[in-house]
């Protein structure tokens, strides 16, 4: 199956975070197909925070979406995220975006990722990697939501050519 994963981090050494984030999906034989640049971008939400590292991956693997999320907070919590408040500051956040053309509505997950539509920080570097991807509710490109999104926070790419 092909999903599409949001990775940030706003602590330590971000862009780091990130790649580690990377190769733990790799150890556990979650095969990485592509990957977009890493994005500097300022906090969305509550802005009293470090500016943060984004990026999106699209990665093929068999297991489910509750094995997916279950390998995800076995990654995040190894990786020594311990407050799982919805807007602390994080060393690596990882988030199911979409699922092929899958609609998911269950108690802990909720596929595509409800605001994703909402954020630069989601859409730019989905922009970069999948721009005709059709958002299963919305059913609009990933490039028509960007130019319908409002959001206004900044996003700048760091690094192009991530290589894994
Ligand atoms: N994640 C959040 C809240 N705000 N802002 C940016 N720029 N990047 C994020 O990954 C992010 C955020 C909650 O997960
Ligand atoms: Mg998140
Ligand atoms: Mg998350």
């Amino acid at each position: 199956m092909e999903y599409y994963l949001g990775l940030g981090s706003n602590l330590g050494q971000r862009e780091k975070n990130l790649l580690s984030a990377l190769k733990k999906l790799k150890q556990f034989r979650i095969s990485i197909q592509k990957v977009s640049s890493i994005y500097e971008t300022q906090p969305f939400g509550d802005a009293n925070q470090p500016w943060y590292m984004n990026m999106v991956v699209q990665v093929k693997t068999r297991l489910s979406p509750d094995q997916l999320f279950d390998k995800i907070k076995k990654i995040e919590n190894d990786m020594g995220r311990t407050l799982h408040g919805v807007h602390h500051p994080r060393l690596i956040d990882i988030d199911i975006l979409f699922l092929e053309d899958q609609v998911i509505h269950s108690n802990n997950l909720r596929i595509p990722h409800k605001e994703l539509t909402y954020r630069n920080f989601v859409l730019v570097p989905l922009l970069e990697i999948a721009p005709d991807l059709i958002h299963p509710v919305f059913k609009e490109k990933i490039s028509t939501l960007y130019k319908k999104c409002a959001d206004e926070s900044m996003v700048r790419k760091i690094k192009s050519d991530v290589s894994l």
